[in-house]
Protein backbone atom coordinates (compact mmCIF):
# COMPACT_ATOMS: atom_id res chain seq x y z
CA UNK A 1 0.00 0.00 0.00
CA UNK A 2 2.76 2.41 0.92
CA UNK A 3 4.94 2.17 -2.26
CA UNK A 4 2.68 4.00 -4.85
CA UNK A 5 2.09 6.94 -1.83
CA UNK A 6 5.74 7.07 -1.57
CA UNK A 7 6.64 7.34 -5.43
CA UNK A 8 3.50 9.66 -5.72
CA UNK A 9 5.21 11.73 -3.15
CA UNK A 10 9.12 11.70 -4.47
CA UNK A 11 7.72 12.36 -7.82
CA UNK A 12 6.38 15.79 -6.83
CA UNK A 13 9.58 16.39 -4.99
CA UNK A 14 11.34 15.43 -8.28
CA UNK A 15 13.58 12.69 -7.28
CA UNK A 16 13.94 10.06 -9.97
CA UNK A 17 13.17 6.32 -7.87
CA UNK A 18 14.49 3.79 -10.53
CA UNK A 19 12.87 1.20 -8.33
CA UNK A 20 10.00 0.51 -5.86
CA UNK A 21 11.48 2.55 -2.56
CA UNK A 22 12.01 0.54 0.15
CA UNK A 23 15.86 1.31 0.55
CA UNK A 24 16.93 3.35 2.84
CA UNK A 25 18.50 5.71 0.02
CA UNK A 26 15.04 6.16 -1.84
CA UNK A 27 13.71 7.82 1.39
CA UNK A 28 16.64 9.28 3.53
CA UNK A 29 16.52 12.26 1.36
CA UNK A 30 15.99 16.03 2.52
CA UNK A 31 13.37 16.58 0.01
CA UNK A 32 11.46 13.56 0.82
CA UNK A 33 11.68 14.61 4.86
CA UNK A 34 10.32 18.17 4.38
CA UNK A 35 7.36 16.43 1.96
CA UNK A 36 6.57 14.20 5.28
CA UNK A 37 6.75 17.03 7.75
CA UNK A 38 3.18 16.88 10.11
CA UNK A 39 2.52 20.19 9.82
CA UNK A 40 -0.91 20.66 10.74
CA UNK A 41 -0.42 17.16 13.46
CA UNK A 42 -0.71 19.69 16.47
CA UNK A 43 -2.83 23.01 17.27
CA UNK A 44 -0.11 26.08 18.28
CA UNK A 45 3.16 24.47 17.08
CA UNK A 46 5.05 25.15 13.64
CA UNK A 47 7.92 23.66 12.46
CA UNK A 48 11.24 25.01 10.96
CA UNK A 49 10.96 23.73 7.65
CA UNK A 50 14.71 24.98 7.45
CA UNK A 51 16.07 23.22 10.66
CA UNK A 52 15.43 19.76 8.89
CA UNK A 53 18.59 17.92 8.83
CA UNK A 54 19.16 14.27 7.08
CA UNK A 55 21.15 11.79 6.94
CA UNK A 56 21.69 8.10 6.39
CA UNK A 57 23.50 6.04 9.02
CA UNK A 58 24.74 2.94 8.08
CA UNK A 59 26.09 -0.27 10.16
CA UNK A 60 25.41 1.34 13.33
CA UNK A 61 26.59 -1.28 16.20
CA UNK A 62 25.03 -0.95 19.06
CA UNK A 63 26.43 -3.28 21.99
CA UNK A 64 26.26 -3.87 25.79
CA UNK A 65 23.05 -2.40 26.15
CA UNK A 66 20.63 -3.62 29.19
CA UNK A 67 17.99 -2.46 27.13
CA UNK A 68 17.86 -4.22 24.02
CA UNK A 69 20.05 -7.40 22.63
CA UNK A 70 23.26 -6.45 20.74
CA UNK A 71 22.71 -5.52 17.07
CA UNK A 72 23.75 -3.97 14.11
CA UNK A 73 21.33 -1.24 12.13
CA UNK A 74 21.04 1.02 9.56
CA UNK A 75 18.28 4.26 9.82
CA UNK A 76 17.63 7.82 8.50
CA UNK A 77 18.36 10.34 11.22
CA UNK A 78 16.18 12.89 11.08
CA UNK A 79 15.79 16.41 13.39
CA UNK A 80 13.57 19.23 12.80
CA UNK A 81 13.11 21.89 15.36
CA UNK A 82 9.49 23.66 16.11
CA UNK A 83 8.41 26.58 18.25
CA UNK A 84 5.47 27.15 20.11
CA UNK A 85 3.24 29.85 18.75
CA UNK A 86 3.49 33.11 20.54
CA UNK A 87 6.82 32.25 22.23
CA UNK A 88 10.48 32.59 20.77
CA UNK A 89 11.10 29.20 21.53
CA UNK A 90 12.61 25.82 19.73
CA UNK A 91 12.25 22.37 20.70
CA UNK A 92 14.31 20.02 18.53
CA UNK A 93 13.03 16.08 18.04
CA UNK A 94 14.87 13.59 16.48
CA UNK A 95 13.27 10.51 14.88
CA UNK A 96 15.36 7.18 13.39
CA UNK A 97 14.05 5.67 10.44
CA UNK A 98 13.81 2.45 9.33
CA UNK A 99 14.04 1.11 5.64
CA UNK A 100 10.83 1.22 4.23
CA UNK A 101 11.21 -2.59 4.08
CA UNK A 102 12.53 -2.85 7.69
CA UNK A 103 9.43 -1.01 8.75
CA UNK A 104 6.63 -3.08 10.85
CA UNK A 105 3.97 -0.07 11.49
CA UNK A 106 5.64 0.82 15.03
CA UNK A 107 6.81 4.07 16.46
CA UNK A 108 8.39 4.16 19.57
CA UNK A 109 9.46 7.80 22.03
CA UNK A 110 12.76 6.97 24.24
CA UNK A 111 12.92 8.72 27.57
CA UNK A 112 15.72 10.28 29.51
CA UNK A 113 18.02 9.87 32.44
CA UNK A 114 18.63 11.50 35.46
CA UNK A 115 18.53 15.66 34.47
CA UNK A 116 18.33 14.89 30.67
CA UNK A 117 15.04 14.52 28.63
CA UNK A 118 17.18 12.79 25.75
CA UNK A 119 19.36 9.72 25.74
CA UNK A 120 20.98 10.18 22.87
CA UNK A 121 23.32 6.74 21.03
CA UNK A 122 21.91 4.95 24.27
CA UNK A 123 18.65 4.01 22.76
CA UNK A 124 18.90 3.89 19.42
CA UNK A 125 18.60 0.38 18.31
CA UNK A 126 16.23 0.03 20.95
CA UNK A 127 13.59 1.11 18.26
CA UNK A 128 15.19 0.42 14.69
CA UNK A 129 16.12 -3.04 15.49
CA UNK A 130 12.43 -4.20 16.27
CA UNK A 131 11.17 -2.02 12.65
CA UNK A 132 10.31 0.92 14.92
CA UNK A 133 10.72 4.32 14.38
CA UNK A 134 12.49 6.13 17.28
CA UNK A 135 12.00 9.57 18.74
CA UNK A 136 13.67 11.48 20.69
CA UNK A 137 13.06 15.25 22.27
CA UNK A 138 15.32 18.07 23.41
CA UNK A 139 13.02 19.02 25.57
CA UNK A 140 13.33 22.98 24.06
CA UNK A 141 16.46 22.85 26.10
CA UNK A 142 18.77 24.29 23.53
CA UNK A 143 20.60 21.38 22.48
CA UNK A 144 20.08 17.19 22.73
CA UNK A 145 23.08 17.59 25.22
CA UNK A 146 21.70 20.39 27.44
CA UNK A 147 19.72 19.46 30.71
CA UNK A 148 17.20 20.40 32.69
CA UNK A 149 19.42 22.11 35.27
CA UNK A 150 21.01 24.39 32.67
CA UNK A 151 17.76 26.10 31.88
CA UNK A 152 14.94 25.70 34.66
CA UNK A 153 16.04 29.53 36.03
CA UNK A 154 15.94 31.95 33.88
CA UNK A 155 18.04 34.02 36.83
CA UNK A 156 18.12 33.99 40.17
CA UNK A 157 14.55 33.58 42.09
CA UNK A 158 12.59 32.90 38.44
CA UNK A 159 11.81 29.49 37.52
CA UNK A 160 11.27 29.06 33.69
CA UNK A 161 7.59 27.73 34.04
CA UNK A 162 7.76 26.54 29.95
CA UNK A 163 10.46 24.48 30.72
CA UNK A 164 8.99 22.68 33.83
CA UNK A 165 6.37 21.98 31.89
CA UNK A 166 8.37 20.79 28.60
CA UNK A 167 10.02 18.57 31.41
CA UNK A 168 7.55 17.75 33.47
CA UNK A 169 5.44 15.96 30.15
CA UNK A 170 4.69 18.57 27.49
CA UNK A 171 7.95 17.86 25.15
CA UNK A 172 7.03 13.92 25.15
CA UNK A 173 2.99 14.65 24.39
CA UNK A 174 4.65 16.72 21.24
CA UNK A 175 7.11 14.53 20.46
CA UNK A 176 4.74 11.59 20.25
CA UNK A 177 1.85 13.54 18.22
CA UNK A 178 4.54 14.34 16.14
CA UNK A 179 6.65 11.53 15.49
CA UNK A 180 3.19 9.20 15.13
CA UNK A 181 2.33 11.67 12.12
CA UNK A 182 5.48 12.35 10.91
CA UNK A 183 5.95 8.38 10.75
CA UNK A 184 2.46 7.89 8.82
CA UNK A 185 3.58 10.47 5.77
CA UNK A 186 7.23 8.99 5.79
CA UNK A 187 6.36 5.46 5.00
CA UNK A 188 3.09 6.69 2.89
CA UNK A 189 0.68 4.46 5.38
CA UNK A 190 -2.95 4.75 4.90
CA UNK A 191 -5.25 6.05 7.32
CA UNK A 192 -6.51 3.02 8.06
CA UNK A 193 -3.09 1.29 8.80
CA UNK A 194 -2.50 0.74 12.03
CA UNK A 195 0.85 2.30 13.84
CA UNK A 196 1.84 0.94 16.81
CA UNK A 197 2.89 3.50 19.67
CA UNK A 198 5.04 2.35 22.40
CA UNK A 199 7.31 4.37 25.15
CA UNK A 200 10.38 2.72 26.88
CA UNK A 201 12.47 4.24 29.10
CA UNK A 202 13.89 3.86 32.85
CA UNK A 203 14.87 6.14 35.77
CA UNK A 204 13.98 9.77 34.59
CA UNK A 205 13.14 8.41 31.51
CA UNK A 206 10.32 6.11 33.30
CA UNK A 207 9.17 9.24 34.75
CA UNK A 208 8.50 10.93 31.40
CA UNK A 209 7.12 7.58 29.85
CA UNK A 210 4.20 7.63 32.93
CA UNK A 211 3.76 11.60 32.40
CA UNK A 212 2.22 10.06 28.92
CA UNK A 213 0.18 6.97 30.32
CA UNK A 214 -1.17 9.07 33.31
CA UNK A 215 -2.24 12.09 31.02
CA UNK A 216 -2.66 11.11 27.31
CA UNK A 217 -3.17 6.94 27.75
CA UNK A 218 -5.19 6.90 24.77
CA UNK A 219 -2.20 7.82 22.72
CA UNK A 220 0.13 4.15 23.42
CA UNK A 221 -0.53 0.80 22.47
CA UNK A 222 2.27 -0.32 25.34
CA UNK A 223 4.95 0.68 27.19
CA UNK A 224 8.31 -1.09 28.55
CA UNK A 225 9.10 1.06 32.06
CA UNK A 226 11.64 0.69 34.32
CA UNK A 227 12.55 2.25 37.22
CA UNK A 228 10.46 5.54 37.32
CA UNK A 229 11.87 8.65 39.24
CA UNK A 230 8.25 9.58 39.70
CA UNK A 231 6.52 10.84 42.84
CA UNK A 232 9.39 13.48 42.27
CA UNK A 233 9.47 15.72 44.94
CA UNK A 234 9.57 12.81 47.25
CA UNK A 235 12.14 10.54 44.98
CA UNK A 236 14.85 13.73 44.78
CA UNK A 237 14.67 15.01 47.83
CA UNK A 238 14.81 11.21 49.42
CA UNK A 239 18.25 11.44 47.64
CA UNK A 240 19.58 13.43 50.43
CA UNK A 241 18.09 11.50 53.39
CA UNK A 242 20.99 9.08 53.39
CA UNK A 243 23.48 12.40 54.08
CA UNK A 244 21.12 13.31 56.51
CA UNK A 245 21.24 10.26 58.46
CA UNK A 246 24.86 10.39 58.50
CA UNK A 247 25.12 14.02 60.09
CA UNK A 248 22.00 13.01 62.46
CA UNK A 249 24.40 10.16 63.69
CA UNK A 250 27.05 11.66 63.52
CA UNK A 251 28.90 9.10 61.46
CA UNK A 252 30.28 9.35 58.12
CA UNK A 253 31.60 5.70 57.52
CA UNK A 254 34.45 5.33 55.17
CA UNK A 255 33.75 3.75 52.13
CA UNK A 256 34.84 -0.02 52.47
CA UNK A 257 33.00 -0.22 55.69
CA UNK A 258 29.44 0.28 54.10
CA UNK A 259 30.93 -1.73 51.03
CA UNK A 260 31.31 -4.79 53.38
CA UNK A 261 28.09 -4.02 55.03
CA UNK A 262 26.49 -4.87 51.25
CA UNK A 263 28.78 -8.13 50.90
CA UNK A 264 28.03 -9.30 54.36
CA UNK A 265 24.34 -8.44 53.56
CA UNK A 266 24.06 -10.06 50.11
CA UNK A 267 26.25 -12.83 51.55
CA UNK A 268 23.85 -13.77 54.36
CA UNK A 269 20.83 -13.36 52.18
CA UNK A 270 21.93 -15.13 49.28
CA UNK A 271 20.06 -18.55 50.12
CA UNK A 272 17.06 -17.29 51.46
CA UNK A 273 15.35 -17.53 48.09
CA UNK A 274 16.29 -20.98 47.93
CA UNK A 275 19.11 -20.94 45.48
CA UNK A 276 22.82 -20.26 46.47
CA UNK A 277 24.43 -17.72 43.16
CA UNK A 278 24.99 -15.00 44.68
CA UNK A 279 21.71 -12.99 43.87
CA UNK A 280 19.40 -12.15 46.41
CA UNK A 281 16.19 -12.07 44.83
CA UNK A 282 14.37 -12.03 47.78
CA UNK A 283 14.94 -8.91 49.50
CA UNK A 284 12.16 -9.32 51.76
CA UNK A 285 13.03 -12.13 53.20
CA UNK A 286 16.63 -10.43 53.84
CA UNK A 287 14.77 -7.45 55.72
CA UNK A 288 12.66 -10.12 58.01
CA UNK A 289 15.34 -12.45 58.81
CA UNK A 290 18.84 -10.44 58.46
CA UNK A 291 20.00 -8.94 61.79
CA UNK A 292 22.71 -6.24 60.53
CA UNK A 293 24.07 -5.73 64.20
CA UNK A 294 25.55 -9.56 63.85
CA UNK A 295 28.31 -7.35 61.52
CA UNK A 296 29.69 -5.14 64.34
CA UNK A 297 33.20 -6.03 65.00
CA UNK A 298 33.53 -7.86 61.90
CA UNK A 299 36.77 -6.52 60.40
CA UNK A 300 36.99 -5.05 56.70
CA UNK A 301 39.71 -3.78 54.86
CA UNK A 302 40.37 -2.16 51.16
CA UNK A 303 43.47 -1.56 49.12
CA UNK A 304 44.33 2.14 48.83
CA UNK A 305 43.27 3.81 45.65
CA UNK A 306 44.09 7.13 44.23
CA UNK A 307 44.26 9.69 47.37
CA UNK A 308 42.35 7.36 49.32
CA UNK A 309 44.67 5.35 51.87
CA UNK A 310 44.08 1.77 52.88
CA UNK A 311 41.08 1.18 54.43
CA UNK A 312 41.28 -1.31 57.20
CA UNK A 313 39.31 -1.62 60.80
CA UNK A 314 36.05 -3.06 62.02
CA UNK A 315 32.35 -2.68 61.45
CA UNK A 316 31.48 0.04 63.94
CA UNK A 317 28.15 0.18 65.46
CA UNK A 318 27.73 3.28 64.74
CA UNK A 319 28.20 1.89 60.91
CA UNK A 320 25.57 -0.14 61.34
CA UNK A 321 23.23 1.69 63.30
CA UNK A 322 24.00 4.79 59.48
CA UNK A 323 23.08 1.45 57.49
CA UNK A 324 19.54 0.40 59.39
CA UNK A 325 18.30 4.23 59.82
CA UNK A 326 18.67 4.36 55.74
CA UNK A 327 16.98 0.85 55.22
CA UNK A 328 14.12 2.14 57.22
CA UNK A 329 13.26 5.54 55.42
CA UNK A 330 12.17 9.02 56.11
CA UNK A 331 10.97 9.45 59.51
CA UNK A 332 9.44 12.80 61.27
CA UNK A 333 10.58 13.84 64.50
CA UNK A 334 7.39 12.68 65.89
CA UNK A 335 8.29 9.06 64.27
CA UNK A 336 5.71 9.25 61.51
CA UNK A 337 7.11 7.88 58.68
CA UNK A 338 7.30 10.18 55.44
CA UNK A 339 8.79 8.09 52.69
CA UNK A 340 10.35 4.72 51.60
CA UNK A 341 14.08 3.88 51.09
CA UNK A 342 16.31 1.45 49.27
CA UNK A 343 15.98 -2.59 50.53
CA UNK A 344 18.49 -4.18 51.97
CA UNK A 345 21.71 -5.08 49.60
CA UNK A 346 21.36 -1.78 47.63
CA UNK A 347 24.52 -0.65 47.69
CA UNK A 348 24.65 2.63 49.97
CA UNK A 349 25.30 4.61 47.19
CA UNK A 350 23.25 8.28 48.55
CA UNK A 351 25.54 7.63 51.51
CA UNK A 352 28.62 7.34 50.24
CA UNK A 353 31.83 9.89 51.85
CA UNK A 354 35.01 11.56 50.51
CA UNK A 355 37.86 11.01 52.16
CA UNK A 356 39.60 14.66 53.47
CA UNK A 357 43.53 14.03 53.45
CA UNK A 358 43.90 17.10 55.20
CA UNK A 359 41.89 15.92 58.25
CA UNK A 360 42.35 12.56 57.52
CA UNK A 361 39.06 11.58 57.87
CA UNK A 362 35.63 10.96 55.89
CA UNK A 363 33.35 14.11 54.54
CA UNK A 364 29.34 13.64 53.42
CA UNK A 365 29.32 14.29 50.35
CA UNK A 366 25.75 15.82 49.19
CA UNK A 367 24.23 14.06 46.95
CA UNK A 368 23.32 16.32 43.90
CA UNK A 369 20.09 15.21 42.23
CA UNK A 370 18.49 15.84 46.24
CA UNK A 371 20.65 19.28 46.09
CA UNK A 372 19.84 20.63 42.73
CA UNK A 373 15.88 20.11 43.31
CA UNK A 374 16.56 21.81 46.50
CA UNK A 375 18.29 25.14 45.44
CA UNK A 376 16.77 25.27 41.43
CA UNK A 377 13.12 23.86 42.62
CA UNK A 378 12.23 25.21 45.51
CA UNK A 379 14.67 28.01 46.64
CA UNK A 380 14.95 29.03 43.05
CA UNK A 381 18.50 29.85 43.47
CA UNK A 382 20.54 28.99 40.71
CA UNK A 383 23.47 26.85 41.83
CA UNK A 384 24.19 23.15 40.99
CA UNK A 385 23.56 21.49 44.51
CA UNK A 386 23.54 22.63 48.43
CA UNK A 387 26.36 23.87 49.68
CA UNK A 388 25.90 22.71 53.19
CA UNK A 389 23.38 20.51 54.89
CA UNK A 390 23.63 23.19 58.44
CA UNK A 391 20.51 23.11 60.06
CA UNK A 392 18.72 20.47 57.63
CA UNK A 393 16.58 17.87 59.45
CA UNK A 394 14.45 14.87 58.95
CA UNK A 395 11.69 17.62 59.10
CA UNK A 396 12.98 19.67 56.90
CA UNK A 397 13.24 17.02 54.07
CA UNK A 398 9.74 15.94 54.84
CA UNK A 399 8.76 19.87 54.37
CA UNK A 400 10.64 19.98 50.91
CA UNK A 401 8.91 16.79 49.77
CA UNK A 402 5.76 18.53 50.77
CA UNK A 403 6.20 21.84 49.39
CA UNK A 404 7.46 20.12 46.08
CA UNK A 405 4.31 18.02 46.21
CA UNK A 406 2.62 21.19 46.33
CA UNK A 407 4.27 23.29 44.03
CA UNK A 408 4.64 20.68 40.75
CA UNK A 409 1.49 18.48 41.49
CA UNK A 410 0.95 19.46 37.24
CA UNK A 411 3.90 18.91 36.39
CA UNK A 412 6.84 17.16 37.61
CA UNK A 413 4.72 14.88 40.41
CA UNK A 414 3.62 12.19 38.06
CA UNK A 415 1.89 9.76 40.09
CA UNK A 416 -1.60 10.36 38.87
CA UNK A 417 -3.13 6.80 39.65
CA UNK A 418 -6.17 6.51 37.64
CA UNK A 419 -4.79 4.95 34.15
CA UNK A 420 -8.73 4.18 32.77
CA UNK A 421 -7.79 5.82 29.43
CA UNK A 422 -5.15 3.47 28.56
CA UNK A 423 -6.24 0.60 30.10
CA UNK A 424 -9.43 1.48 28.37
CA UNK A 425 -8.24 1.62 24.75
CA UNK A 426 -6.57 -1.81 25.25
CA UNK A 427 -3.03 -0.33 26.33
CA UNK A 428 -0.09 -2.77 27.92
CA UNK A 429 2.10 -1.64 30.16
CA UNK A 430 5.41 -3.99 31.62
CA UNK A 431 7.24 -2.18 34.47
CA UNK A 432 10.01 -3.64 36.11
CA UNK A 433 12.59 -2.73 39.12
CA UNK A 434 15.72 -3.75 40.04
CA UNK A 435 15.48 -5.33 43.86
CA UNK A 436 19.03 -3.81 44.93
CA UNK A 437 18.15 -0.60 43.33
CA UNK A 438 20.24 1.98 45.48
CA UNK A 439 19.05 5.60 43.33
CA UNK A 440 15.02 4.96 43.43
CA UNK A 441 13.77 3.30 45.85
CA UNK A 442 11.81 -0.73 44.47
CA UNK A 443 9.08 0.24 46.66
CA UNK A 444 8.13 3.14 45.00
CA UNK A 445 7.47 0.91 42.09
CA UNK A 446 5.30 -0.92 44.42
CA UNK A 447 3.12 1.78 45.82
CA UNK A 448 2.36 3.04 42.72
CA UNK A 449 1.56 0.04 41.25
CA UNK A 450 -0.56 -0.56 44.00
CA UNK A 451 -2.48 2.53 43.98
CA UNK A 452 -3.20 2.60 40.39
CA UNK A 453 -4.89 -1.27 41.65
CA UNK A 454 -7.03 0.22 44.70
CA UNK A 455 -8.00 3.80 42.35
CA UNK A 456 -9.12 1.58 39.31
CA UNK A 457 -10.82 -1.10 41.33
CA UNK A 458 -12.25 0.31 44.22
CA UNK A 459 -15.19 -2.30 44.06
CA UNK A 460 -13.04 -5.53 43.74
CA UNK A 461 -11.44 -7.06 47.03
CA UNK A 462 -7.80 -7.57 46.77
CA UNK A 463 -7.50 -11.16 44.45
CA UNK A 464 -10.27 -9.85 42.10
CA UNK A 465 -8.33 -6.24 41.33
CA UNK A 466 -5.12 -8.24 41.68
CA UNK A 467 -6.45 -10.65 39.09
CA UNK A 468 -8.13 -7.71 36.86
CA UNK A 469 -5.09 -5.43 36.70
CA UNK A 470 -2.89 -8.10 35.29
CA UNK A 471 -4.87 -8.24 32.22
CA UNK A 472 -3.08 -4.58 31.29
CA UNK A 473 -0.74 -3.75 33.93
CA UNK A 474 2.52 -6.19 35.35
CA UNK A 475 5.28 -5.36 37.56
CA UNK A 476 8.07 -7.20 37.93
CA UNK A 477 10.78 -6.92 40.71
CA UNK A 478 14.17 -7.71 39.39
CA UNK A 479 16.17 -9.82 41.66
CA UNK A 480 19.42 -8.46 42.24
CA UNK A 481 19.88 -5.71 39.90
CA UNK A 482 20.66 -1.97 40.25
CA UNK A 483 19.45 1.11 38.99
CA UNK A 484 18.34 -0.05 35.43
CA UNK A 485 21.00 -1.98 34.66
CA UNK A 486 22.60 -5.43 35.53
CA UNK A 487 24.85 -5.33 38.92
CA UNK A 488 28.55 -6.07 39.58
CA UNK A 489 27.71 -6.78 43.03
CA UNK A 490 25.63 -9.78 42.00
CA UNK A 491 26.52 -10.59 38.40
CA UNK A 492 24.47 -13.57 38.41
CA UNK A 493 21.60 -11.57 37.89
CA UNK A 494 19.03 -11.43 35.17
CA UNK A 495 18.35 -8.00 33.37
CA UNK A 496 14.80 -7.67 30.80
CA UNK A 497 17.40 -6.72 27.98
CA UNK A 498 14.06 -8.21 25.40
CA UNK A 499 11.38 -5.67 27.76
CA UNK A 500 10.23 -3.77 23.97
CA UNK A 501 10.34 -7.30 22.77
CA UNK A 502 7.77 -8.52 25.24
CA UNK A 503 5.90 -5.54 25.11
CA UNK A 504 5.71 -5.95 21.21
CA UNK A 505 4.48 -9.84 21.81
CA UNK A 506 2.03 -8.48 24.04
CA UNK A 507 0.42 -5.57 22.54
CA UNK A 508 0.92 -7.44 18.44
CA UNK A 509 0.38 -11.16 19.44
CA UNK A 510 -1.20 -11.50 22.82
CA UNK A 511 1.35 -13.53 24.38
CA UNK A 512 0.89 -12.31 28.32
CA UNK A 513 3.98 -12.44 29.89
CA UNK A 514 2.87 -14.60 33.01
CA UNK A 515 6.84 -13.66 33.36
CA UNK A 516 9.16 -11.79 32.75
CA UNK A 517 12.40 -12.68 30.23
CA UNK A 518 15.35 -11.19 31.91
CA UNK A 519 19.03 -11.87 30.43
CA UNK A 520 22.09 -12.94 32.60
CA UNK A 521 24.42 -10.20 31.82
CA UNK A 522 27.62 -11.39 33.30
CA UNK A 523 28.78 -14.81 35.17
CA UNK A 524 28.77 -17.59 34.20
CA UNK A 525 25.79 -18.01 32.96
CA UNK A 526 25.85 -14.72 30.81
CA UNK A 527 23.47 -14.56 28.16
CA UNK A 528 20.80 -17.32 29.38
CA UNK A 529 17.53 -15.93 29.75
CA UNK A 530 15.82 -16.15 33.51
CA UNK A 531 12.50 -15.61 34.23
CA UNK A 532 11.14 -12.85 36.42
CA UNK A 533 8.23 -13.22 38.64
CA UNK A 534 5.34 -10.63 38.70
CA UNK A 535 4.14 -8.97 41.81
CA UNK A 536 2.70 -9.77 43.87
CA UNK A 537 3.95 -13.16 43.36
CA UNK A 538 7.61 -13.50 44.50
CA UNK A 539 10.43 -15.27 44.21
CA UNK A 540 11.41 -18.89 45.41
CA UNK A 541 13.59 -22.04 44.11
CA UNK A 542 13.13 -25.17 44.97
CA UNK A 543 14.48 -28.54 43.63
CA UNK A 544 18.05 -27.64 44.76
CA UNK A 545 17.98 -24.83 43.33
CA UNK A 546 16.55 -25.61 39.60
CA UNK A 547 12.73 -24.88 39.68
CA UNK A 548 11.49 -20.98 39.73
CA UNK A 549 8.13 -20.67 41.74
CA UNK A 550 6.22 -17.48 41.96
CA UNK A 551 4.86 -17.78 45.35
CA UNK A 552 2.44 -15.56 47.33
CA UNK A 553 3.95 -14.72 50.42
CA UNK A 554 1.80 -12.25 52.52
CA UNK A 555 4.63 -11.31 55.58
CA UNK A 556 7.42 -10.77 52.52
CA UNK A 557 4.65 -8.88 50.49
CA UNK A 558 3.61 -6.57 54.12
CA UNK A 559 7.06 -5.45 53.90
CA UNK A 560 6.82 -3.63 50.75
CA UNK A 561 3.59 -1.75 52.09
CA UNK A 562 3.82 1.07 53.67
CA UNK A 563 1.77 3.82 55.79
CA UNK A 564 2.65 7.56 55.10
CA UNK A 565 1.26 8.89 58.45
CA UNK A 566 3.55 11.81 58.48
CA UNK A 567 2.70 13.55 55.56
CA UNK A 568 -0.91 14.78 55.62
CA UNK A 569 -2.66 14.29 52.14
CA UNK A 570 -2.44 10.77 50.31
CA UNK A 571 0.43 10.14 48.22
CA UNK A 572 -0.26 7.40 45.50
C1 LIG B 1 30.19 -4.57 17.25
O1 LIG B 1 30.97 -4.12 18.37
C2 LIG B 1 31.36 -5.16 19.24
C3 LIG B 1 32.01 -4.55 20.46
O2 LIG B 1 32.90 -3.56 20.12
C4 LIG B 1 32.28 -6.11 18.49
O3 LIG B 1 32.65 -7.18 19.33
C5 LIG B 1 31.53 -6.67 17.28
O4 LIG B 1 32.38 -7.48 16.52
C6 LIG B 1 31.00 -5.55 16.41
N1 LIG B 1 30.13 -6.13 15.37
C7 LIG B 1 30.19 -5.74 14.09
C8 LIG B 1 29.28 -6.43 13.16
O5 LIG B 1 30.93 -4.87 13.72
C1 LIG C 1 21.75 12.59 14.05
O1 LIG C 1 21.78 13.90 13.52
C2 LIG C 1 22.07 14.92 14.46
C3 LIG C 1 21.94 16.26 13.74
O2 LIG C 1 22.84 16.34 12.69
C4 LIG C 1 23.45 14.68 15.04
O3 LIG C 1 23.73 15.67 16.02
C5 LIG C 1 23.50 13.31 15.67
O4 LIG C 1 24.80 13.03 16.14
C6 LIG C 1 23.08 12.26 14.68
N1 LIG C 1 22.99 10.95 15.35
C7 LIG C 1 23.55 9.86 14.87
C8 LIG C 1 23.41 8.62 15.68
O5 LIG C 1 24.14 9.83 13.82
C1 LIG D 1 32.54 -7.01 47.75
O1 LIG D 1 32.41 -8.08 46.83
C2 LIG D 1 32.88 -7.80 45.51
C3 LIG D 1 32.65 -9.04 44.67
O2 LIG D 1 31.30 -9.26 44.49
C4 LIG D 1 34.33 -7.43 45.53
O3 LIG D 1 34.72 -7.04 44.26
C5 LIG D 1 34.55 -6.27 46.49
O4 LIG D 1 35.92 -6.02 46.61
C6 LIG D 1 33.98 -6.60 47.86
N1 LIG D 1 34.13 -5.41 48.68
C7 LIG D 1 34.59 -5.48 49.92
C8 LIG D 1 34.71 -4.20 50.64
O5 LIG D 1 34.87 -6.53 50.46
C1 LIG E 1 22.46 33.10 42.28
O1 LIG E 1 22.67 33.09 43.67
C2 LIG E 1 23.76 32.29 44.09
C3 LIG E 1 23.77 32.20 45.60
O2 LIG E 1 23.64 33.48 46.14
C4 LIG E 1 25.04 32.84 43.51
O3 LIG E 1 26.14 32.01 43.88
C5 LIG E 1 24.92 32.85 42.00
O4 LIG E 1 26.04 33.47 41.43
C6 LIG E 1 23.68 33.60 41.56
N1 LIG E 1 23.53 33.38 40.15
C7 LIG E 1 23.13 34.33 39.32
C8 LIG E 1 23.00 33.95 37.88
O5 LIG E 1 22.89 35.44 39.72
C1 LIG F 1 21.35 27.71 60.72
O1 LIG F 1 20.58 28.25 61.75
C2 LIG F 1 21.26 29.26 62.49
C3 LIG F 1 20.38 29.65 63.67
O2 LIG F 1 19.07 29.93 63.23
C4 LIG F 1 21.60 30.42 61.57
O3 LIG F 1 22.31 31.39 62.27
C5 LIG F 1 22.43 29.90 60.41
O4 LIG F 1 22.65 30.95 59.48
C6 LIG F 1 21.73 28.76 59.71
N1 LIG F 1 22.63 28.19 58.70
C7 LIG F 1 22.26 28.05 57.42
C8 LIG F 1 23.28 27.48 56.48
O5 LIG F 1 21.14 28.35 57.02
C1 LIG G 1 10.68 -15.82 26.90
O1 LIG G 1 11.64 -16.37 26.05
C2 LIG G 1 11.23 -17.61 25.49
C3 LIG G 1 12.43 -18.22 24.78
O2 LIG G 1 13.10 -17.25 24.04
C4 LIG G 1 10.04 -17.36 24.58
O3 LIG G 1 9.60 -18.56 24.01
C5 LIG G 1 8.92 -16.76 25.42
O4 LIG G 1 7.82 -16.42 24.59
C6 LIG G 1 9.40 -15.52 26.13
N1 LIG G 1 8.37 -15.09 27.06
C7 LIG G 1 7.87 -13.87 27.04
C8 LIG G 1 6.81 -13.58 28.03
O5 LIG G 1 8.24 -13.02 26.26
CA1 LIG H 1 20.10 -16.52 45.69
Amino acid sequence: MRTPYLAAVLATAKIAVAHAAESLSDVCLTAHVKNSLPVDALLGVTIQTSSVTVASVLNYNDTGSPFFPDTVVNFCNVTFGYSHDGKEDQVLVNYFLPAPAEFQNRYVSQGGGALDIYSGTASIAGGVQYGAVNGGTDGGFGSFSASFDEVVLLDNGTVNLDIVSLFGYQAHYELGVLGRAFTRLFYGMSENEKLYSYFQACSEGGREAFSQLQRYGDLWDGASVGAPAFRYSFQQVQHLFSNVVEKTIGYNPPLCEMATIINATINYCDKLDGRLDGVVARTDLCKLKFDLDTLVGESYECAASGSTPVQKGDITKKGVQVAREIINGLHDSKGRRVYISYQPTADFHDAQTTYNSETDSWDISIVGLGGQYVTQLLQNINIENLPTLDNVTYDTLKYWMIEGMQRYQDTLQVNWPDLTPFQASGGKLIHFHGESDSSVPTASSVRYWESVRKTMYPDLDDDESTNAIKDWYRLYLVPGAAHCDWNDEQPNGPWPQTGLQTIIDWVENDIEPTKLNGTVGAGDNAGDTMEICAWPLRPYWTNDGKTLECEYDQASIDTWIYEFDGVPVPVY
